[in-house]
């Protein structure tokens, strides 16, 4: 049996795609299973009811299995056990190892959605309806209805192209799929650690969440700004970080106010900002895959220029 997984903090690409993957696979006449290795998130929830599809299976330790893993490569976002690696198809930062010669595909576009819809589309396998809109959710989910800067005319092409048939009105249909997700009722701590990835920079342990809003002076009447900061130096004491750092989204206004537990001037200096109580505003922020991790890498990895004091 082969086993498609996401990453560990699942959102609606990752696991839409593990679904898709499984399903592509066993249209080729092979034993698989979508699976996946955290709980699914408000979003992800909707979308699976609206198109009629249930969780895949909730697994927390996959040792001994054989996996394919979709929308994640690095280490740190693999679900945890010693298992083999079979394949990966993703669309994030290359960062991987392995002892043995593996397929991989990897492609600079929004989703992993669009990656394996292409990958139906050029085998000519029919796509179900419901799972048509499960690809187009996931495409408008990470894409951020077209306005995150990973969008490539790619996957806007392959989202019309799923929505022959459907005729959904996709910028309704993403407000919808977003506003799913917004589900704030729980404390902001755990808003925190929804959508949260681990890296490290220069060996510093770097932990980058992002919450994505309609309205983001309305989320920070609720929880406010003190909290926010105090629930970040809660995790990363808690987890053992170097750096704790949130983008606050706000998918209308298109940027982000980002919040950072260290407020560190190389960061200032990348965004040309000024913290302010450990925030500051970065218009046209949306990112964190293709404007925070690249930067970061520059910024924390570069060398110091040493004066010469002669
Ligand atoms: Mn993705």
């Amino acid at each position: 049996m082969l086993y498609v997984i996401g990453h560990k903090n699942t959102d609606t690409d990752s696991i839409v795609s593990a679904i898709a993957y499984a399903y592509f696979l066993r249209k080729q006449g092979r034993e698989a299973k979508a699976l996946r290795p955290g709980p699914i998130n408000p979003e992800t929830k909707f979308v699976l009811e609206k198109f009629s599809f249930v969780e895949p299976d909730l697994i927390k330790d996959v040792s001994g299995t054989k996996l394919i893993l979709v929308d994640h490569n690095e280490k740190e976002h693999r679900p945890d056990g010693d298992f083999e690696i079979l394949e990966i198809w993703d669309h994030h930062r290359f960062n991987f190892s392995y002892p043995s010669a593996i397929f991989i595909h990897c492609e600079a576009v929004g989703s992993t959605a669009t990656i394996l819809a292409k990958e139906f589309f050029k085998k000519n396998l029919e796509i179900p309806r419901n799972l048509a809109g499960l690809l187009i959710s996931a495409i408008l989910s990470d894409t951020i209805i077209f306005k995150c800067p990973t969008t490539t005319i790619l996957d806007k092409e392959i989202a019309q192209k799923l929505n022959e048939n459907l005729k959904l009105d996709l910028v309704l249909f993403g407000k919808e799929i977003k506003k799913a997700g917004m589900d704030f009722d729980a404390p902001i701590k755990d808003l925190i650690q929804r959508d949260f990835k681990e890296y490290f920079f220069s060996g510093r342990k770097t932990g980058i969440s992002q919450i994505q809003v309609l309205e983001i002076d309305e989320f920070l009447r609720k929880n406010k700004k003190q909290e926010i900061i105090k629930s970040m130096e809660e995790i990363k004491k808690m987890k053992k970080y170097d750096l704790i750092v949130l983008i606050l989204t706000d998918i209308f206004k298109q940027g982000s106010e980002i919040f950072c537990s260290e407020q560190e001037e190389k960061i200032e200096r990348a965004f040309e900002g000024k913290f302010k109580n450990n925030s500051f505003w970065v218009s046209g922020l949306m990112s964190r895959k293709k404007q925070i991790v690249p930067l970061f890498e520059k910024i924390f990895e570069q060398k110091e220029t040493v004066e010469n004091s002669l």
